[in-house]
């Protein structure tokens, strides 16, 4: 197949799954067309893989600019763009990730492109219905990028349900999860960047996220310091975005910077997570939980809250823990009972591996997506 994909290229989990997806789809013959503003962050490796590499093509959506227009814009550009790729090209479909705007976008170039028809596949990852399209304003425009789709998936039950709830649409949508390479992401023993981290052998606790308030990463430094507070630990923060100058200032206000390490956006954060204890994600709502399931894949357990998708990821008790959104004391007394007796950390991360194989690797999950593009070009 001809597969033209759009995504966010910069860190966030909608576009990580849309790149490793079409990473994943030229390992299996596909041809791939990137289209967007900038390359997608985690398009890389590719030296490893020079016969996918040759089927994957990006295509830079540039934005023109001109003093009348005061935003410029871009869902125009990029409907250009992908009209333009797939005549090129001849692609079988589009695939978008995340509603706004590439499904209005995709939306206008089909209809450039008749009478020839384009179909487009909209994934829904979460903060395009649950944040997004529940501003009043965003509302009518999502749901009309949903309903003019010619198939939508969504990553969890969850989102389906509660896309269906919020937008009142009727129209099929398949649940899709995401998913990870489980020969990338996984554990591995090596001493040596763990003693960068914990220089004396303490706990490695780890958060990775892109740092928005609906992270609650303050959380992740409370339950911190309360396990510091019994046992010598130490936090690794990674990725960025608009928290990060409060989390600083949080982490010096309570005494714990030397103990608390921000690595910023990182590439390779399978090599930084193998070599960590305890992953934490206190989120208010994830549909998913993608980070979740990269530290799982790694072998670490994770401790997170009780909401979105999240349960249908990691199961409580056995991969980790699931609390409330904001019960710091809660997540701390089961941090510590994992902490203070490594092997049973290490023991409920192999199970969190074992889930992570049989239910969210690649290997099972792209082949899902394969299926559905044919479903829906049979269709057209
Ligand atoms: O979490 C974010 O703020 C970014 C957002 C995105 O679209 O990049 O993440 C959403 O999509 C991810 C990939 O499907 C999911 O793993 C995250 O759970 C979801 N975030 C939220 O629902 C808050």
């Amino acid at each position: 197949m001809k597969i033209g994909i759009t995504c966010y290229p910069t860190y966030g989990g909608s576009g990580i799954v849309a790149t490793e997806l079409g990473m994943e789809l030229a390992a299996r013959g596909h041809e791939v067309h990137f289209i967007s503003y900038a390359q997608p962050i985690r398009l890389t490796g590719l030296e490893d893989q020079p016969e996918a590499a040759r089927r994957i093509t990006y295509h830079e959506v540039e934005v023109p600019t001109y003093p009348l227009f005061d935003h410029p814009p871009y869902s125009l550009a990029l409907a250009t763009k992908m009209a333009e790729v797939a005549e090129h090209y001849s692609l079988d479909l589009l695939h978008v990730h995340y509603a706004l705007p590439h499904s209005i976008s995709a939306y206008l170039a089909q209809a450039m492109l008749a009478p020839r028809h384009l179909p487009f596949v909209t994934t829904l990852h979460g903060t395009d219905v649950t944040l997004v399209g529940q501003d009043r304003s965003f509302l009518p425009i999502t749901r009309f990028a949903i309903e003019k789709s010619t198939a939508v998936t969504a990553v969890s039950q969850h989102l389906q349900q509660v896309t269906r709830e919020v937008f009142k649409v009727r129209r099929p949508i398949e649940v899709i999860p995401n998913f990870v390479n489980c020969h990338q992401y996984q554990r591995c023993e090596n001493p040596s960047l763990r003693e960068q981290f914990a220089p004396h052998g303490e706990r490695l606790l780890v958060h990775l996220s892109n740092f928005r308030p609906v992270k609650r990463i303050p959380d992740v430094i409370e339950v911190f310091a309360r396990v510091r507070s019994k046992l010598p630990a130490r936090l690794l923060l990674m990725g960025d975005g608009p928290e990060r100058a409060n989390i600083e200032y949080l982490v010096r206000e309570k005494g714990l910077d030397q103990y608390v390490c921000f690595l910023g956006k990182q590439d390779a954060v399978y090599e930084k997570l193998g070599v960590c204890d305890l992953f934490l994600l206190p989120s208010q709502l994830e549909s998913f939980g993608l980070a979740a399931l990269e530290a799982m894949a790694c072998e670490v357990p994770v401790i997170a809250t009780n909401v979105g998708g999240l349960p249908e990821v990691i199961r409580s008790g056995e991969d980790g823990y699931l609390l409330e959104p904001g019960d710091v004391e809660g997540m701390a007394r089961c941090a510590l009972q994992l902490l203070e007796v490594p092997e049973q950390a290490r023991a409920m991360g192999r199970r969190a591996r074992q889930t992570t194989l049989k239910r969210f690797c690649s290997s099972l999950i792209v082949p899902r997506y394969e299926a559905f593009y044919q479903q829906v070009l049979d269709a057209c």
